[in-house]
């Protein structure tokens, strides 16, 4: 499917996978809207793309937990940005690692409302307009975590289980419509998640990296572009990316150093 010009909304593209996607997309011609909380990022992020593939984006900052920043924020969409042709919902994080008796009520709170309840306030705000238009593409990204559960992930994994079954039940509820949804679904990517999870312990977060090649953000990136460039008749539905020595959640074959 052509997307050269198409608008590509992507959350959480200050970093990571969210930035990756950003910039394959507009290599490939898309126009991309880029959203996340820091916009200094998202700001230096446009400048690159602008320079690097002199494509023109859109910043756009808001929590993707705050129903309505998300929806003033895309109501506020200048009309030449407004009909959003993919939506990548890739915002999320896992904060914490440790048994469910031992978890933090606050990290559970911020995976929940960024993973799940997140997703759902940007696809309420973004989905309407492509069945008014029919045609769209929704990409989740989705995680082993999400076929999965290792000890230690408990709510990590519930709320990549969660995007998988909303995954399945928007692909049902938006059938004839035109719009497509699909979910990529990486294993282990080394990009700022396990900074992020480990709540900024550096040292701890490359240790989760070490003695195996990760997947790049830009390995998931080029599976996400792979969906989105499917012909019309064609929706990759779910698509699991595990680096080559990574067999299951639970199987990583690590090698001396
Ligand atoms: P990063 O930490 O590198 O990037 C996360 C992005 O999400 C940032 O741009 C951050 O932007 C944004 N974000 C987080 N919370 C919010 C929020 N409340 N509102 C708006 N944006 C938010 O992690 P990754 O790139 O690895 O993660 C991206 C997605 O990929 C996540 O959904 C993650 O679960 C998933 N994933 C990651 C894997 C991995 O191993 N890395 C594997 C499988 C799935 P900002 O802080 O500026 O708002
Ligand atoms: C991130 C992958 O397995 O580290 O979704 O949780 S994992």
């Amino acid at each position: 499917m052509e997307i050269r010009g198409k608008i590509v909304l992507v959350t959480g593209a200050s970093a990571g996978i969210g930035a990756a996607c950003a910039t394959a997309f507009a290599a490939a011609g898309a126009r991309p809207i880029l959203v996340a909380r820091r916009l200094e990022r998202i700001e230096a992020l446009a400048n690159r793309i602008r320079e690097d593939h002199g494509v023109e984006s859109l910043t756009l900052q808001f929590d993707v937990r705050d129903r309505e920043a998300v929806e003033e924020g895309l109501a506020s969409l200048p009309e030449a940005w407004s009909s959003i042709g993919i939506l990548v919902n890739n915002a999320g994080l896992a904060r914490g690692f440790g048994p469910v008796q031992e978890g933090e009520h606050a990290d559970w709170d911020e995976m929940i409302a960024t993973n799940v309840q997140g997703l759902l306030n940007v696809t309420r705000a973004v989905v309407p307009g492509m069945v008014e238009r029919g045609e769209g593409h929704v990409i989740n990204i989705g995680s082993i975590a999400g076929h999965e559960v290792y000890p230690g992930g408990a709510v990590y994994c519930a709320t990549k289980h969660a995007v998988a079954a909303l995954t399945r039940g928007m692909d049902m509820d938006l059938l004839g419509t035109g719009v497509r949804v699909s979910s990529v679904d990486p294993g282990m990517v080394e990009t700022e998640f396990s900074v992020v999870r480990f709540h900024g312990d550096e040292e701890r977060a490359r240790g989760v990296y070490r003695g195996f090649t990760p997947l790049t953000a830009d390995d998931v990136a080029d599976a996400v572009l792979y969906c989105a460039t499917r012909p019309p008749h064609v929706n990759v539905r779910e698509m699991i990316l595990l680096p080559a020595d990574q067999a299951s959640a639970h199987h990583v074959f690590r090698r001396e150093e």
